[in-house]
Parts: C-alpha cells; sequence; structure tokens
C-alpha cells in the first residue's frame, strides 16, 4: 500500500467511526424507530458509577434512543443480600429511579445466578429445605420492593452450562432442577404484573444449549408455573454472528411454546484497534440480528449492554477484543448506529 492510500484508507475509517447517522433518522433515535417498527422497546444497560458523567448521561436520558434501560450491575444478588437477611437496594433504586424520570421501562435483572453470587450463598452448605427457603425469601424481598416497576424480570440467568446441560451451580447441586420453577413461582407470586424471563446466551441459534433452553421453558410450564418469555443475550463477535434465518427459527422455538423473547445484551466484540472493514462487518452483523428479530412477532424488544464502548465490559473480559457497541469511547456513533437504525426505518 503507497503511503497515500495508507493514508486515505485511516482517514475513510476516521470519518466512517465519526460519522453521525443520516440526518432525519437522527432526529428519530434507536427506540423512536424501534417502536415505529412495531417492536416495544430499544434499550441499553447502565450502572451506577457512570451516572455521574453527564455527557454520557445526556444520551441515556434521552427517550428517542432508549425506551427502556437494565442495571448492569446493581440488582444482582452480592448487591442485593450480601449477607444473609441483610437488604441494600440503593443502586438497584437509582437505576429504578432513572428509568421513572425518563419515563423508561426498566428490565430487572437478575435473581438467581451463579455470579456475582455472594460465599454465604455459595459456599454457605446449606441443605434443601433451607437454601430452597434463601431463594423464596431473596426473590420475595427483592420482588416485591420493586414490585410494579420492574417491565420484566431476568428471573434465572445463565443456568445452563456452554455446551448445554445444566449448570452445576449451587441451586443445581443442592436442590436440583426444582430450583427453576421454584424462583418463577417466588417471582410471579411476589409481582404478578412483571414478565418473568430466563436469560441465556448461544441459545440465538439451534445448538444443544439453545435446545436445553427450550426444555428450561417447558419445565417451568410442566410446573403450572408462568414464564412470559426468553432473553437472548446475544453477546457476538464480529463476523461470527449467527444467520438471520438461524436467529430466526431460534426465536421461533419459543414462540412455539407461547413465549415472548426479547434481545437483552446485544454486543458484537472485534479485534482491537478496530479496523474499518471490523466496523463496517460489525454494522451489517448488527442488522442481521434487529432483522431477525423484526421477521418475529415473538422478538418484542432489543437492549444492547450499554451504549458505548466507554462503559463496556468487553475488554476487561476477552483481552485484545472490544469496540463492541453502536456509540464509541468518545460518545460518537459508529457505523453499527447508522446500521441499526436503517434496519429499523426499513421494516
Ligand atoms: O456487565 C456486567 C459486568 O459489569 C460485570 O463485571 C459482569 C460480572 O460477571 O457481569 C456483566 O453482565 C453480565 C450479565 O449480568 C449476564 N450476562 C453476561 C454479562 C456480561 O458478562
Amino acid at each position: 500500500m503507497t503511503l497515500l492510500s495508507a493514508a486515505l484508507t485511516s482517514l475513510l475509517a476516521a470519518s466512517a467511526v465519526q460519522a453521525g447517522p443520516i440526518s432525519r433518522r437522527a432526529a428519530a433515535g434507536l427506540n423512536a424507530a424501534a417502536q415505529a417498527a412495531g417492536l416495544e422497546f430499544f434499550g441499553s444497560a447502565t450502572d451506577n458509577p457512570e451516572l455521574t458523567d453527564s455527557s454520557y448521561m445526556t444520551i441515556l436520558n434521552n427517550s428517542d434512543q432508549f425506551g427502556q434501560i437494565t442495571p448492569g450491575n446493581s440488582m444482582k444478588w452480592d448487591t442485593i443480600e450480601p449477607s444473609r437477611g441483610t437488604f441494600s437496594f440503593t443502586k438497584g433504586d437509582a437505576i429504578a429511579d432513572l428509568a421513572d424520570q425518563n419515563n423508561q421501562k426498566l428490565r430487572c435483572h437478575n435473581l438467581v445466578w451463579y455470579n456475582q453470587l455472594p460465599s454465604w450463598v455459595s459456599s454457605g452448605g446449606f441443605d434443601n429445605a433451607t437454601l430452597v427457603e434463601i431463594l423464596q425469601n431473596h426473590i420475595t424481598k427483592e420482588v416485591t420492593h420493586y414490585k410494579g416497576r420492574c417491565y420484566h424480570w431476568d428471573v434465572v440467568n445463565e443456568a445452563l452450562e456452554d455446551g448445554g446441560g445444566y449448570r452445576d451451580n449451587v441451586f443445581y447441586k443442592t436442590i436440583g432442577e426444582a430450583y427453576i420453577p421454584i424462583a418463577f413461582a417466588a417471582a410471579a407470586a411476589a409481582d404478578p404484573d412483571a414478565k418473568l424471563y430466563y436469560n441465556d446466551y448461544s441459545i440465538e441459534w439451534s445448538s444443544t444449549k439453545h435446545q436445553d433452553a427450550v426444555n428450561i421453558v417447558k419445565l417451568v410450564q410442566s410446573y403450572g408455573v408462568k414464564i412470559d418469555g426468553v432473553g437472548m443475550q446475544a453477546h457476538f463477535t464480529v463476523g461470527q454472528t449467527v444467520t438471520q434465518d438461524a436467529m430466526e427459527s431460534a426465536i421461533q422455538d419459543f414462540a412455539d411454546l407461547g413465549v415472548e423473547v426479547a434481545i437483552t445484551e446485544l454486543d458484537i466484540r472485534t479485534t482491537t484497534p478496530a479496523t474499518y472493514d471490523a466496523l463496517t462487518q460489525q454494522s451489517t452483523d448488527y442488522q442481521t440480528v434487529v432483522n431477525a428479530c423484526l421477521a418475529k412477532s415473538a422478538c418484542i424488544g432489543i437492549t444492547i449492554w450499554d451504549y458505548t464502548d466507554k462503559y463496556s465490559w468487553v475488554p476487561k473480559t476477552f483481552s485484545g477484543y472490544g469496540a463492541a457497541l453502536p456509540w464509541d469511547d468518545n460518545l460518537q456513533t459508529k457505523a453499527a448506529y447508522d446500521g441499526i437504525l436503517s434496519a429499523l426505518g426499513s421494516a
């Protein structure tokens, strides 16, 4: 490559990264476009430390961009009940209050998960009856505290191993698979109006794990317990994102059981620094996911796992990867933003 063409390529890449959306659609925003396309919301995860970043908040607070927010951490067990019987709702309340102020829906996340679970639960050595009581008490207290405020609750999160089969967590080891319907029943009793979800990753195509998630929905239903939806987290990698057909058919498998589907934690990571080609492919990949959701009436909304690379979990977890979100580190929209808007706009 000559010096001139190298310079031109990097100039093009820079302008593509910084280019804002097409002006008519810029006014609409992702949530406005999603609702116009028939979805219930386009949302973003957020987290308490970010709430002091005023530039970040200006975009998050805009309900034309985000019609729903999800607390990334502050409603998890370790924050809410760090020691047995001691509940701390301050951080979760801050996100719930923000949703109220902005007239945004709230996806409450999550009640039962092997991770961010305090050791008093995971290593407590409780017998079956005691752990059932602890599980029910945690869920009842937390769901009651947020009663009427959570549009959705992720009741059980990531109960399956990466390759499928139940994750061998303390709940499964002590209670068996019945911990899942027990959890849904407790949540339903505490807030009958919240939509109750099972949430997991790698269930967006027809994998063994996907089939096991289908079986979890059937299991809860077999107990006569309410389950309303399945969250497909959709943590993808540029160029390896699921095909639209595969995702549509995975959504349909859940729809066939009478439950809805939401895309709950969408991000599409790439190696960093991201190249122009990767960001272009990323835009295509985002459109694939949006198009799959739009094509299936059971798919009711899309949430990105925070909206800016500045606050993404990806670089902290996958070394050498990042740039996964539609806004860059400087809160500028990327090609992915235009792609999502374009997919929503052409629905
Ligand atoms: O975004 C969350 C990050 O800040 C935490 O460090 C991490 C801890 O495991 O959890 C992240 O959120 C996860 C979500 O709760 C469940 N699905 C995977 C998400 C990314 O790890």
